[in-house]
């Protein structure tokens, strides 16, 4: 039996044996090799290059081929998907469809309705335990899950909570990707009405033991997510902080390691946004209560970072965002 999974690139029809032939990898000319070494490349010099060793290069080669990913999304924005597929070098989509076992994604795959959920099915199936699944978005669980339907299968419908329950507990892992996914995030902020809520407390109500990895961000950074992915392949679940996050990439206080902070120490404090040098306390920074190293990894491909032209928010946080609201002050 063959299933079109992707197709973003060329249509391909992949056989569903979860293992992308080496002469498709050729073709497109990124190799899981050179794939990574793009991830090696990324981590280079932010401190984090003990976790892509050769060694795990080499798990990675065997591990990628071997343990499926399937991608659920709930209540989001899809931005989580598009900081992913739009940031990592070489392009992601190559990485998605010839390198990493990706299966089901609801944006960028070819198939739909009955024919991709068989699929999603199949494979937790044939898999079980040894697949992961990528949560993006909130679990809405009011109304019995009714406000967000995510598929259906043989004349029934799916909500995101039912699909959750269902394939959850046959998975090895799950990664909660986003704030959304991870804490509830912007669904649950006030007012929310739909019962929003994210994986770790869903798994707690719900009596599921799949270990959680939450990846947070209003979007995550793709290294973040790409990384995290490698580490569960490699040697198993991060060590993770008290929210459950990565210490490798959560573990340090953004205000104590900023560029700015002699700035602040100097009482150099910008006025307005346009000012490029200050600090931005005064404008409502969040820097001091976050936790996460976009101070030295920076977004766009290295090339900035919210302080530069802003102020941070504090994404990453549980609680994020009324936690964190007002998001900027008048200085
Ligand atoms: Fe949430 Fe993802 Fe913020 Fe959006 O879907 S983490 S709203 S950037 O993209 O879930
Ligand atoms: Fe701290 Fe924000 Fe000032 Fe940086 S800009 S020193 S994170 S308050
Ligand atoms: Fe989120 Fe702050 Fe990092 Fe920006 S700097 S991505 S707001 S944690």
């Amino acid at each position: 039996m063959f299933f079109l999974v992707f197709n973003s690139i060329k249509e391909v029809p992949v056989k569903d044996e979860q293992v992308l032939p080496e002469a498709q990898q050729e073709k497109s000319g990124v190799t899981r090799r050179s794939f990574l070494k793009a991830v090696t490349g990324t981590a280079a010099g932010i401190g984090i290059s003990q976790v892509v060793s050769p060694a795990l290069i080499h798990a990675l080669e065997k591990g990628l081929e071997r343990h499926p990913v399937v991608w659920i999304q709930g209540q989001g924005c899809t931005g989580c998907s598009v900081s992913l597929l739009n940031s990592v070098s070489p392009p992601i989509a190559d990485v998605l469809l010839k390198i990493i076992s990706l299966q089901y994604h609801p944006t960028v795959m070819a198939s739909e309705g009955e024919t991709a959920m068989a699929n999603l099915f199949a494979i937790a199936k044939e898999y079980k335990g040894r697949f992961s699944i990528v949560v993006e978005g909130a679990i809405p669980t009011a109304e019995d899950g009714k406000y967000c339907i995510v598929g259906e299968y043989h004349h029934k419908e799916y909500s995101m909570v039912e699909l959750m329950k269902e394939l959850a507990p046959q998975a090895g892992s799950v990664l909660a990707v986003g704030t959304c996914a991870a804490y509830g995030g912007i669904p649950a902020a006030e007012g929310n009405v739909t019962g929003a809520t994210g994986v770790m407390d869903f798994f707690k109500a719900e009596g599921i033991k799949t270990p959680v990895v939450n990846i947070p961000g209003c979007p995550p950074h793709p290294d973040w997510i790409v990384l995290s992915i490698a580490h569960l392949l490699e040697k198993g679940i991060p060590e993770l902080d008290d929210n459950g996050r990565p210490t490798l990439f959560f573990g340090e206080n953004i205000h104590d390691n900023c560029p700015r902070l002699a700035l602040y120490d100097e009482g150099e404090l910008s006025e307005t946004l346009s000012d490029p040098k200050g600090c931005r306390m005064d404008l409502g920074c969040k820097g001091p209560d976050t936790y996460a190293d976009c101070y030295k990894r920076k977004w766009n491909g290295g090339l900035n970072w919210c302080v530069d032209n802003a102020v941070c928010i504090g994404c990453v946080e549980p609680g994020f965002p009324d936690a964190q609201s007002p998001f900027y002050e008048p200085a």
